[in-house]
């Protein structure tokens, strides 16, 4: 299948997102790292090429969120995919996983050079600052709550929580500044789009859900054909429109007409895909991504 024939032209760059990236550059100079959240089923159309040129030269550390709704084997492939020498990369359930041991290891690994450095000018080593970026409800609130170990940033479900910068300091160690998640004002690839809208990363009312959820089904049925059998106890078929209709016919969504009611349908798939229902799904493959970090 050409996936290139699914594509959605979506622009979703609201101003708090200008003034965002007005914010986090001018409090770049204070920061020694930038840690980079992705998510791990799309840990590359979930990077983002404008904060790629804000942080430049800052050291980075890359955290794969929401691990446990990725492909384990998949997300290995990725972490050898993204890792180099200057760049180090974990992936995490954030809200299950023990994170602050790692995080720390890693950041103050980063910063070694720096660190021994300053040392040997006879500077005591300051808590190390690193400002938390990410595209929109990646987790970069839940992982900062998580290593202060207390709700200090609103974190919720749908993009565009955080809206101003946030300090938190975590220990002597290290201390993170939150970031509200921004995007991009054009996406180069359409199928960005597309991957970004799959992880919620896009405000559902700016969406084509019907192109988002149709994608997603033919997806399905290449990768996963027995997933949708069990799931829906269908016979699944490469049309995706035939494929929501025997999903609507078994659910018995059907308008008052005895049709399908397409939009019910769509939203129950969306919900299910997103809460899991359908197991583990890494939408975006390692092979065909010949492109790093
Ligand atoms: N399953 C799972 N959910 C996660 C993980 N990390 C974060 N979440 C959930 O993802 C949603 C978004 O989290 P936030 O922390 O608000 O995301 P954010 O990046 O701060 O979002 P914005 O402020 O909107 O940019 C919340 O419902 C979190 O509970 C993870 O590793 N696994
Ligand atoms: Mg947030």
């Amino acid at each position: 299948m050409d996936n290139r024939q699914n594509q959605i032209n979506i622009n979703w760059y609201p101003g708090h997102m200008t003034k965002a990236k007005r914010e986090m550059q001018e409090k770049l100079r204070m920061v020694d790292m930038v840690i980079e959240l992705r998510d791990a089923r799309i840990p590359n159309a979930s990077r983002n090429p404008m904060l790629d040129e804000l942080c430049q030269g800052k050291p980075r550390l890359i955290i794969l969120s929401k691990k446990d709704k990725a492909e384990l084997e998949q997300t290995t492939q990725w972490i050898h995919h993204l890792s180099n020498e200057q760049t180090q990369v974990l992936a995490f359930d954030i809200p299950k996983d023990g994170i602050t041991k790692p995080v720390i290891q890693a950041a103050q690994s980063i910063m070694k050079e720096k660190i021994e450095r300053q040392k040997r000018r006879g500077i005591r080593p300051r808590a190390i600052r690193a400002m938390v970026v990410g595209v929109p409800n990646v987790g970069k609130s839940t992982f900062i709550n998580k290593l202060v170990k207390r709700r200090i940033a609103q974190a919720a479900d749908r993009p565009g929580v955080t809206r101003s910068l946030q300090w938190a300091r975590i220990n002597n160690q290290l201390e993170l500044l939150d970031t509200p998640g921004v995007l991009w004002p054009k996406f180069e690839d359409p199928m960005v789009g597309m991957y970004l809208a799959a992880c919620g990363s896009i405000k559902d009312d700016v969406l084509p859900l019907e192109d988002v959820v149709y994608w997603m089904l033919k997806e399905l049925y290449e990768r996963k054909p027995q997933v949708l059998a069990e799931r829906y106890q269908i016979d699944p078929c490469s049309d995706p429109h035939e494929l929501l209709a025997r999903i609507a016919r078994v659910r018995g969504y059907l308008t008052g007409q005895g049709e399908i009611d397409e939009k019910r349908t769509i939203t129950a798939f969306l919900k299910e895909v997103r809460q899991d229902k359908l197991g583990r799904i890494t939408w975006e493959r390692v092979n065909g991504n010949s492109e790093s970090i």
